[in-house]
């Protein structure tokens, strides 16, 4: 509320309304269930905590199943003037996880259910005031508990609990703008007509008066431009009933030459509403709220308007959580994700898939950015009445607190709620099932469309086109969202377009969004040889490329929401990165990764140039032959025509940029790389630089110009993985080659029944945070050797069971049941150089499944006999996950 409303005082006289945030030094305890009164909560175990705060932000990361999901209390002393006494005092809460009560000195003041919208509570009559510092007390009990008729269900993301966005005291005069409508300003702004020329803009709004008498106002508009300039305002007379409200409605006819919003003039108006006193002329209450003047469409065939013009919405999703800090982030990081999309080139963000802190929508007004928003009903609903209510009211509450932003033109409210229909084993009944989906689908589209006529309803699907529109659900939106994912989790890159042309063929009347589409990108993970499911940062870079292009080759595309912004916890996920979805441009602390800086290139309109490898920085691979170089590719992202790139000093070449991307080969010396790239555009000069510390291995380890020191090996993999705390670099392994080393026998480690995966797992791997060291094997492995030369040589053996155990439906799989592996045994000795270092091991039965075990042991070498580690099966087939070898 905050947001659009500004505190407006007159010259000298203090503001009618006051707001201040009250976050600092609450006290905080956990629990157990049940207890429903502050007086049965323990007296040990409070904690001082500042809000913005969640208790989840660690538990969502250690190697437990699962996050604390239950009761969480806060309680604080306040602090009340005595005048307020004649004042009306509220607390705005904008967010807390998911189901609230609020106590005013031992008084239940108000209740809330959802997460992830603001709400009132009125607490003046619950107030002591005799002016002392402290005297009162709030309390609040915030539960995060899963709770069947409250959306989301289940989710690909953390349902993190706690009073996570700022928390307001908030005084009105007893005559003000009404506080009981759904957590909105009590001010709604439409602009019933827009063009070049003129726009008109109409004002509804409630006042309450809770003076005790019959109250005669007079209530004034105004609205201004940037720079203060008055340049309409509209003034009525109302006569609001004591102890009640009173709707009203103005209108501004002629606004001249009105400066329109668009992303990349994002001219912002205000509209100032006062209300005065007829009789004395007090001002009573004053609120701003942002206006924006555009008008737009969406078209079936053509795509997306603004203004007038055609004009492809490209941008992303963005989930709340950061690094360290859960959902509970402040204001500055919520903007600075808006202005890292901005810098990225992208003009739409699709708020997914709950509505966020209000300083997000804000930011899109100021920045230009357009958006949709969405309540969380997400993969499945609850077939009741209550939930239907629930979502209903979110919703409402949604359209209501966010009405006046102009960056909204969608409003959306269900996120793939086929992806996880009940009852699949009783047909009749799941026919049931979807058209309760249907009907709550139509409900929630309906009040959308009355309480705001003036934009777009959108309903967004996963890739199942059948079944959404068999269910009916591509019927009943005005736009069709698709969240697409062909070429990652099934089919290939070219089921894409085949889809988009089938949706423009089939449901020819229907303006469509690419709402979702993406791939995992692991930023330690990087490969010469990039394959779906791999988790390379090529993969995705090469996906996006793909995915892009396609898209604005067809204007029946209005929009691509690339997924997603940054990374994100989704803490029953468990890759490579535990808890972690990867599909993100940005880390979770937003760091770029390759494909943000192709995007830049193609959407950016200043002339862009950055070599893509920004973050390998450590690189390291096999000499080609016995000259000591390493051939590997460098990308560059630019939107220059042709680039020239210098690798130490020497020209490579210069290459034509295509589709935003080139690619140089070049040879890569141990040590200190510098890659220079220069281009030109309107003949200026552009150019950016790179230095790698590579780790070249030569080609046979007796080449006494490169003294062996260290290798690490990842077996059964086609990657490589970066570990930047010990600037250590792993590298896919080789067959076993005279002069240098590799596994004899074996073959990489693959789930059967065709899965997914390219090579290895993408179990957690427990005790590690470095699963991918693990998650790839040699399976019947028969001798691993090394030709190094002689000396003291520490080697570590990485193993870790890959079969067995729990298997956790992820959150995207139809099939989302966990099943249990079979158990394999499996034991073998592992001898190095003869001696026997492991007997008799079996890892399932000492370590459990899925478990890091890193087994380190030293060994002076002589002469020529290099190192020899064999593997000796007495039970099922020996494995080896990784090796390391270190000269002492
Ligand atoms: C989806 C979901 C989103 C997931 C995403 C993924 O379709 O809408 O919540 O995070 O896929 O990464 O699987
Ligand atoms: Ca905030």
């Amino acid at each position: 509320m905050f947001i659009t409303t500004q505190l407006i005082a007159q010259t000298g006289t203090p503001a009618a309304r006051t707001a201040i945030t009250i976050n600092e030094a609450w006290s905080f305890s956990k629990a157990p269930t049940g207890i429903t009164n502050i007086a049965q909560v323990p007296q040990a175990g409070w904690q001082s905590v500042n809000i913005p705060h969640t208790w989840n932000a660690t538990d969502v990361m250690d190697d437990e199943p699962g996050y604390y999901r239950g009761n969480g209390w806060y309680k604080k002393k306040l602090t009340i003037n005595n005048t307020w006494k004649a004042k009306k005092v509220y607390l705005y809460f904008e967010g807390a996880n998911q189901e609230t009560e609020v106590w005013i000195n031992g008084q239940i003041a108000g209740r809330h259910i959802g997460g992830y919208t603001g709400f009132y509570i009125p607490v003046s009559q619950w107030l002591q005031f005799d002016g002392k510092e402290n005297l009162n007390e709030i309390v609040v009990r915030v539960n995060n508990s899963h709770n069947e008729n409250i959306p989301p269900l289940t989710a690909d993301f953390t349902f993190y609990g706690g009073i996570y966005r700022d928390c307001w005291l908030v005084t009105t005069e007893p005559l003000h703008f009404s506080l009981a409508d759904h957590g909105s300003t009590g001010i709604f702004l439409t602009t019933p007509q827009v063009s070049a020329e003129n726009a008109s803009v109409q004002v509804n709004g409630a006042i309450a008066n809770e003076t005790g008498a019959d109250k005669k106002v007079q209530v004034t508009t105004t609205v201004s431009d940037k720079t203060g300039k008055a340049v309409g305002t509209v003034s009525s007379t109302i006569t609001v009933k004591k102890n009640s409200e009173a709707a009203f409605r103005q209108d501004i006819k002629s606004i001249v030459n009105p400066q329109l919003w668009t992303p990349d003039h994002p001219y912002c108006y205000t509209a100032s509403t006062t209300i005065k006193d007829a009789k004395t002329g007090t001002v009573a209450d004053q609120l701003t709220n942002t206006l924006g003047f555009r008008w737009f469409s969406f078209d079936a065939d053509k795509g997306f308007f603004l203004n007038g013009n055609p004009y492809k919405l490209i941008g992303s999703s963005r989930h709340q959580d950061y690094k360290d800090l859960g959902n509970a982030v402040p204001d500055e990081l919520a903007r600075r994700d808006v202005q890292l999309l901005k810098q990225m080139g992208g003009n739409f963000l699709r708020i997914a898939h709950y509505p966020q802190d209000p300083a997000i929508l804000q930011a899109c007004d100021q920045l230009g950015i357009l958006t949709s928003v969405e309540i969380p009903v997400v993969n499945e609903i609850t077939e009741s009445d209550t939930f239907t209510r629930n979502c209903a009211n979110m919703q409402v509450e949604m359209i209501r607190q966010n009405f006046n932003h102009p960056s909204i033109i969608i409003w959306c409210y269900m996120n793939e709620t086929l992806l996880r229909p009940h009852f699949n084993n009783d047909k009749p009944r799941q026919e049931i099932y979807f058209s309760n989906v249907a009907k709550l689908a139509r409900t929630l589209d309906s009040i959308t469309r009355k309480e705001d006529p003036s934009r777009y309803t959108m309903l967004v699907n996963h890739g199942d086109f059948n079944r959404y529109k068999t269910v009916g659900l591509t019927d009943i939106p005005m736009i069709v969202g698709w969240n697409l994912y062909s070429g990652w989790y099934g089919g290939s890159l070219t089921d894409f377009p085949a889809f988009l042309e089938r949706h423009h063929k089939e449901l020819s009347t229907k303006p469509l969004m690419v709402t979702e589409y993406g791939a995992d990108a692991d930023p330690r993970i990087r490969s010469l040889h990039p394959v779906r499911f791999d988790k390379s940062v090529e993969y995705t870079t090469a996906f996006h490329q793909y995915y892009l292009t396609e898209m604005l080759k067809r204007p029946f595309v209005a929009g691509a929401m690339l997924w997603n912004l940054a990374d994100f916890n989704s803490e029953t996920r468990e890759e490579t990165m535990p808890h972690i979805n990867n599909k993100g441009l940005l880390t979770w602390d937003r760091t770029p990764k390759d494909p943000w800086y192709f995007y830049q290139a193609i959407l950016r309109k200043e002339p862009f140039l950055k070599i893509t490898s920004g973050y390998w920085k450590l690189r390291g691979g096999v000499a080609d032959s016995n000259a000591l170089v390493c051939n590997q590719p460098v990308q560059v992202a630019a939107n220059l025509d042709e680039v020239e790139l210098f690798m130490n000093g020497k020209s490579m070449g210069t290459k034509k940029v295509e589709n935003g991307l080139a690619q140089w080969s070049v040879p890569f010396v141990d040590g200190t790389n510098d890659i220079v790239v220069r281009g030109t555009k309107e003949g200026k000069p552009y150019t950016d630089q790179l230095t790698v510390n590579f780790q070249l291995q030569p080609y046979r380890l007796d080449n006494e110009q490169l003294p062996f020191s260290q290798l690490n090996i990842l077996l059964g993999a086609d990657r490589y993985f970066i570990d930047e705390q010990r600037q250590q670099f792993w590298l896919p392994d080789q067959p076993y080659r005279p002069g240098s080393w590799g596994h004899i026998g074996g073959k990489p480690f693959k789930i059967a029944n065709g899965g997914r995966l390219p090579y290895g797992t993408d179990k957690n791997i427990v005790g590690t945070d470095d699963d991918p060291i693990y998650q790839t094997q040699q399976t019947g492995i028969e001798q691993y050797r090394l030709d190094v030369p002689s000396g003291e040589y520490e080697i570590t053996l990485h193993f870790a069971e890959l079969l067995g155990g729990t298997v956790k439906g992820l959150p995207y799989n139809l099939s989302a049941d966990t099943r249990k592996e079979d158990e394999v045994q499996r034991s073998f000795h592992v001898l190095v150089n003869n001696t026997p270092v492991l007997e008799n091991f079996n890892i399932a039965r000492q370590y459990g499944v899925a478990r890091a075990v890193a087994k380190k042991v030293r060994i002076t070498v002589t002469g020529q006999q290099g190192i020899i580690i064999a593997f000796t099966p007495i039970t099922g087939e020996p494995v080896l996950n990784a090796i390391q070898v270190t000269k002492l």
